[in-house]
């Protein structure tokens, strides 16, 4: 009763706008920054309850990642750093769209009956509040703080400006009892990354003192704390542009979904740039892509999430590859730790090509960080990335326990061997590699260690295997959920026909690959496709376009 006037008070200071109907999509609530108060306000709500079921810490992220800079969004980091419970989304929804305070109250009262949550017996439930750079972000911060606070017995920590990885990142670590400010995230990361450096083989150890990595921030979080981790990292030179405290627009002709999905020269490059290694982050920092200028210093040569992918599974397999036993020495160790790989449709063929012609397993889900994530923690160890740069490394308890294992057996018989160091490498890898999201910092880290280990130049990882020519379209329409896909967005199964029709189309190209699927972001359904050259790859995209109009 108390509860309920309590809520029924704070909301009072939160009326919803008219007729804008939002949902929790895979990127949680995104919308213009202007119309989400009354959104945060009750997110906040929601990340209180959500608290109190689970005895954890939650963590409520503010941000519209790469989406210009008018917008805003909010998102929940759940007990383990990972996304919301999917279970929770429907709730997330009706939350955020009922307009009368009263059945708001109602909703509430419902659903923490329905879920059995502990309101009267509250010891303390605990949010931990982040954003990035937007300067919406701190009046919708105080939105979710009255809204945390409208819970008998909730509290918040505010941890300031983060990349989201940070604030996911700081959630696990929180909940499994780890040291957890950002202090101790940038120890982790340069710690693990300065271990990968010392791994490396005297042979390959080449003098790189002029070999730098210039990154464009998106004029976002990202490069300030770029800046922060440098120092800590040795002698990694780094050359940060577009960092939040430049005269430019957060996302505005820069960022990793700028240079991914245009594939030209984010603004503060040109041709000084020619031939240098470059890499993007996007606006919270959880996108990574790397590239290179290209002569005429208008275009790019991209390497996408997948090529960041590929690096990452040929490293890890290398790293297995070693650790396997010779059947003479030690015949009956029965433990072969499984490594999977996991990408959407949108990767690039050549890359699923490559992947597999390496022996791997690779297996497709649908779009959207939460598929991708929850079937690679299915192996022991599991990689995945988007295209689009956003990815990383899952390590299962049974592969870190039989590596700490490995560590100390070999340590004792044969410290300093290949062996030993390939299990040393895959430990400071799954502390290095953010375990809870997709995370630009530590993947730079990564790529930066392995391309340190492995003495390849950015060209030489590119040319890993060379991109099919590739097509993205969006058509508007009325109503994209009337288009259904299966088998992770490869097959239309609604409406009735057109998967045929794809096909039809599709068989007329060598090297065709199309797809079509509603985008969970926008009205439009996108359509891709792939061919053997570009005019081929274009007309194929646009007469499957011409279907679905
Ligand atoms: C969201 C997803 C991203 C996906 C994109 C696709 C998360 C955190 N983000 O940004 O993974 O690539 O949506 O957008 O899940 P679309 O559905 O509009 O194509
Ligand atoms: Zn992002």
């Amino acid at each position: 009763q108390e509860q309920s006037s309590l809520v029924l008070q704070s909301s009072s200071n939160f009326s919803p706008p008219k007729g804008v109907k939002l949902s929790y999509g895979t990127a949680g609530f995104r919308a213009d920054a202007t119309l989400l108060k009354s959104t945060v306000h009750r997110v906040g709500i929601l990340a209180a309850l959500r608290s109190i079921q689970t005895k954890s810490v939650i963590g409520l992220m503010i941000t519209a990642s790469h989406n210009q800079v008018s917008d805003n969004g909010i998102k929940i980091a759940d007990p383990n750093g990972g996304m919301l419970s999917q279970l929770w989304e429907p709730f997330a929804d009706s939350l955020a769209n009922v307009a009368d305070p009263f059945e708001l109250v109602q909703l509430i009262s419902d659903f923490v009956s329905k879920e059995i949550i502990p309101l009267d017996n509250v010891r303390s439930a605990e949010i931990l509040l982040g954003r990035d750079t937007r300067p919406s972000g701190e009046y919708l911060l105080e939105a979710a703080k009255q809204g945390i606070s409208s819970i008998k017995g909730a509290i918040y920590h505010d941890m300031g400006i983060l990349t989201t990885p940070q604030l996911h990142w700081m959630v696990r670590a929180r909940n499994m009892g780890m040291n957890s400010t950002e202090h101790d995230y940038f120890q982790q990361l340069s710690h693990s990354y300065r271990c990968l450096v010392e791994l490396i083989p005297d042979e390959k150890k080449v003098s790189k003192s002029n070999d730098i990595v210039v990154v464009d921030g998106a004029n976002g979080v990202g490069g300030d704390k770029l800046e922060i981790l440098r120092e800590l990292c040795g002698d990694l030179s780094i050359e940060v542009r577009n960092s939040s405290k430049g005269e430019g627009v957060l996302n505005k002709g820069v960022g990793a979904d700028f240079v991914q999905k245009e594939k030209v020269v984010p603004s503060g490059f040109g041709r000084s740039d020619v031939g240098l290694r470059c890499a993007s982050f996007d606006g919270d920092a959880d996108r990574l892509v790397y590239f290179l200028v290209q002569p005429d210093s208008k275009l790019i040569d991209l390497v996408d999430g997948d090529k960041i992918l590929s690096l990452f599974a040929h490293f890890i397999k290398e790293q297995l590859d070693a650790l396997k036993d010779n059947e003479l020495e030690k015949p009956c160790d029965p433990y072969h730790p499984r490594l999977g790989i996991v990408q959407t449709a949108y990767a690039n063929g050549a890359s699923t090509a490559y992947l597999k012609n390496l022996g791997l397993d690779v297996v497709l889900t649908p779009t959207g960080v939460k598929y991708l994530h929850e079937k690679a923690s299915e192996y022991d160890i599991g990689i995945y990335f988007e295209a689009n740069g956003h990815g990383t490394i899952l390590f299962s308890d049974t592969v870190l326990s039989w590596l700490e294992d490995r560590n100390s057996e070999l340590s004792s018989a044969c410290t300093g061997s290949e062996k030993h160091k390939a299990a040393l490498r895959l430990l400071a890898v799954s502390k290095l590699i953010n375990q809870a999201v997709g995370d630009a910092l530590s993947g730079l880290l990564l790529v930066e260690a392995i391309l340190l280990h492995t003495g390849w130049s950015i060209q030489k990882w590119n040319e890993l295997y060379k991109d099919l020519p590739s097509r993205q379209l969006k058509v508007k329409v009325v109503d994209r959920t009337a288009v259904v896909t299966a088998k992770a967005e490869t097959v239309v199964v609604q409406p009735a026909g057109i998967q045929e029709a794809i096909d039809t189309a599709t068989a007329k190209y060598r090297h065709g690959r199309c797809f079509i699927r509603p985008s969970g972001t926008e009205d439009v359904i996108r359509v891709y496709a792939e061919a053997a050259t570009q005019e081929e790859t274009d007309s194929l995209a646009n007469s499957v376009a011409k279907l679905v109009d």
